[in-house]
């Protein structure tokens, strides 16, 4: 998703209509404020324990107060900020339902073993394939004028906007079916570990919805908040979704204006037109290749790699910077060089095996799209 963490695809279905526009007058103080929540939000369960079962709808005696969150006062003074009174946010937090599902899928993303273990082969087995391929091609093929005027405009190829959104996504298959404020809410008040981050997302959410007119209660996404074709989270909607079709509304679960938005979300994050994402590289032996630290934070030259038995596979200019990648493959790692475009594909989900999986998703799209047009006999672009 842009901006947050990696998230397991396939937990959720389901297709978002658009959000249905909303007089927020309507939503002025008058509700009942007795909300449900967790009854302690001082301690994270462990991982290895099932997450607590809490009533969901409002009133049932035994349940917390929502209010009862160290986080609830401060959220509420920093939405008056925005100038949401706070009846008018207690008003709208009424509406949100804690959501139990949401915390268990959040604590199911455990870290990744150390390996070898083939991780990255497995990882990249889900979305590099022949039916994300298929669909991507397909894709390409609808909005191929979109695509085009993305590139133009925001010089990220085409590729790479269709393999975040094959990847986030399904090409629109799988948007998530949470309530985005049910999501939010639940993480904001009732997860300590992620509170601050996602109490940030709920406020960004909450002007969103106001900005755009929408309401809270309609738009749906992942467990994580997240929306959209390219599952955006609400800072980045903010920040960097555009209205591509210029229909006036930024929608993010419309193709066109999901294109531009994640184009839009590269270059913004320092996508060099033309430049290079990734290479494999080629090393003399592995134990003179791991006296190197490997990693997105590693800068390395030419010289210095090569110094370590690690070469380009292709030949590069004078390249700085040079991120040296090592991936936990089937039968043994592999080597990558990961150039300024790789780490802007990480601004989106800093994972080197999300961007890896965004690049190869690329690399072969743009294969399948090259052989389709040769053998259609349209020029190859
Ligand atoms: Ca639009």
């Amino acid at each position: 998703m842009a901006r947050g963490f990696y998230s397991p695809k396939g937990g959720e279905g389901g297709r978002q209509g658009r959000a249905r526009r909303t007089n927020w007058l309507g939503l002025l103080p008058g509700l009942g404020f007795s909300l449900v929540f967790i009854a302690s939000c001082s301690s994270t369960p462990p991982r290895s324990e099932p997450p607590p079962v809490l009533p969901i709808s409002p009133g049932l005696p035994g349940t917390a107060d929502l209010t009862q969150s160290p986080g609830f006062a401060p959220f509420i003074e920093r939405m008056r900020r925005h100038g949401f009174a706070p009846a008018q946010t207690r008003a709208i937090l009424a509406g949100a339902r804690y959501q139990p599902a949401v915390i268990e899928l959040m604590d199911r993303q455990a870290p990744r073993a150390s390996g070898p273990s083939g991780a990255w082969t497995r990882y990249r087995a889900k979305f590099v394939n022949e039916a994300v391929i298929g669909a991507g091609l397909g894709f390409w093929d609808r909005y191929a004028l979109a695509l085009a005027r993305a590139e133009s405009r925001y010089g990220v190829p085409p590729e790479y906007i269709l393999a975040i959104i094959g990847i986030e996504t399904h090409y629109g298959r799988v948007l998530g079916k949470t309530r985005i404020i049910d999501a939010l809410a639940t993480l904001a008040f009732a997860y300590p570990r992620r509170a601050d981050y996602f109490s940030q997302e709920l406020e960004q959410y909450l002007l969103m919805v106001r900005e755009e007119g929408l309401d809270p209660y309609t738009p749906r996404g992942s467990f994580a908040g997240a929306m959209g074709l390219g599952q955006f989270m609400p800072s980045s909607f903010r920040r960097y979704a555009v209205d591509f079709d210029g229909d006036g509304h930024r929608n993010l679960w419309d193709p066109v204006d999901a294109i531009g938005s994640v184009a839009h979300y590269f270059a913004q994050n320092g996508w060099q037109r033309n430049g290079l994402v990734a290479i494999p590289a080629q090393v003399q032996s592995r134990e003179k290749a791991d006296t190197l630290p490997s990693g997105l934070d590693t800068r390395y030259t030419l010289a210095k790699l090569a110094q370590a038995g690690i070469r380009p596979s292709i030949q590069l200019g004078s390249s700085e910077g040079i991120s040296l990648l090592k991936l936990d493959a089937q039968g043994g790692y592999e080597y990558w060089l990961g150039l300024a475009n790789f780490r802007v594909i990480t601004r989106y989900n800093r994972s080197i095996y999300y961007a890896m999986a965004v690049h190869q998703l690329a690399q072969a799209l743009q294969t399948g799209r090259m052989t389709q047009r040769t053998h259609s006999g349209a020029s190859p672009q």
